[in-house]
């Protein structure tokens, strides 16, 4: 399944190919960033510009999967639905036709008649991407199509790429807001188990082209199945784990007590702060930070297939926090790793597809002891091991 990988990687171009387009092209870029007040509300142009740009890519990438792996088409997910109600009240399903003209003219009918807006969209759409990872052809991979299901998140961190605020990344470094934080999150799970087997993740804004020819993105991906384990970023080098506290990584909103828990564990100079779900746990992946912890049920599926395959290729995983937290302290592992194969039954709409137990992004699983222990005794939640 080395071409579902290929595909992916095209596709994810592809993605971030829209990404940029509606930030580079004036004219797009005024109606991603469009203020609607008063009046204009209701009259002009689409309900938000930026949704139809996150509709636009999960659809392109439903219709290229499908249209190569026809026994995938019915299990290939992801946060947006197309249907999409456009600034005059009308509800158009937007859908990736055969011919760039063809989408263009559908487009045109979500953008209230723009057509030169649509027509940008749909060059965008139909574009071939340059080049790909030329290692991810050298690879036999285990997978059947029709064993498979995907997730997709079209722009993760939508308010960084909204506001748009330019970062030059430092290596080694981890940023914690800007343009950098959006990423297409491709992951692909096992029907039976809902195991993540194999994860792309598109940066569209990684760096700007030093000869002045806009931003250029970079492509991360894992394959983590029967046996084979690559991923494209490389595993840490030797050397033993430091004895001082993990690193950690939060969202600014984390709850007060985990992040007075987490700082008596890391100290406060390894506690982290840093926007986006995907790009928090691309960090872990990166080894910018031992561990991402999140409390709260505030990711979804499609958040955290794509990553969670990379570090299991890297030997890592993401675990349910609760269930963690329950658990026997030799029990965590497998059992409490996130699946992506099953909706929650107490929960209806996009809800049934919450990790609604928070989670802990690690690449070691010691360090995902040290924390889940601490965490233990400092929320004194079920404190069994303690
Ligand atoms: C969001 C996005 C947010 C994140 C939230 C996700 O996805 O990644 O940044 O919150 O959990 O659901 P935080 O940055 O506080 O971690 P989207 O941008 O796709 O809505
Ligand atoms: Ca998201
Ligand atoms: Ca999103």
């Amino acid at each position: 399944m080395a071409d579902l990988l290929r595909l992916l990687l095209r596709v994810s171009e592809k993605a971030a190919n829209v990404a940029r387009v509606c930030r580079q092209e004036a004219l797009l870029f005024q109606l991603l960033v469009q203020e609607k007040t008063g009046e204009d509300k209701n009259k002009k142009f689409v309900q938000d510009f930026k949704t139809l740009a996150d509709v636009v890519i999960q659809e392109m990438i439903r219709h290229d999967v499908g249209a190569q792996f026809p026994e995938m088409a019915g299990f290939i997910h992801g946060e947006e639905s197309n249907k999409f109600e456009n600034g005059l009240g009308e509800s158009v399903t937007v859908t990736v036709c055969s011919t760039e003209e063809e989408t263009a003219t559908l487009l045109a009918t979500v953008l209230d008649g723009d057509h030169t807006a649509a027509s940008l969209l749909a060059q965008a759409i139909h574009q071939d991407p340059e080049t790909i990872d030329a290692n991810a052809d050298r690879m036999t991979i285990p997978l059947r199509p029709s064993e498979l299901g995907i997730w997709i998140d079209p722009i993760d961190a939508t308010s960084q790429y909204i506001e748009g605020r330019e970062e030059v990344l430092k290596e080694g470094h981890l940023c914690p807001s800007g343009l950098h934080c959006a990423l297409v999150l491709i992951g692909v799970y096992l029907r039976s188990t809902g195991e993540p087997v194999m994860g792309v993740i598109n940066q569209p804004f990684h760096h700007k082209d030093p000869a002045g020819g806009g931003w250029r993105g970079k492509q991360y991906w894992g394959v983590s199945c029967g046996g084979v384990n690559v991923c494209s970023v490389s595993r840490p080098g030797g050397g033993a784990e430091e004895d001082r506290g993990p690193s950690v990584v939060l969202s600014s909103s984390e709850k007060q007590a985990v992040k007075e828990a987490l700082t008596s564990l890391c100290g406060p100079d390894k506690l982290m702060y840093a926007s986006g779900a995907g790009y928090k746990i691309l960090c872990v992946i990166q080894g910018l930070a031992h561990a991402y912890v999140l409390s709260e049920g505030s990711t979804f599926k499609w958040d955290s297939c794509a990553p969670h395959a990379l570090l299991r290729a890297l030997g890592g995983g993401v675990v349910d926090l609760t269930k963690s937290l329950q658990s026997d302290c030799g029990a965590q592992g497998q059992e409490t790793e996130l699946t992506y194969h099953q909706p929650s039954t107490k929960h209806s709409g996009a809800e049934r597809w919450a990790n609604h137990g928070g989670l802990v992004a690690y690449r070691d699983i010691s360090q995902l002891r040290r924390i889940l222990t601490s965490l233990k005794v400092k929320l004194t939640v079920l404190n069994r091991c303690a």
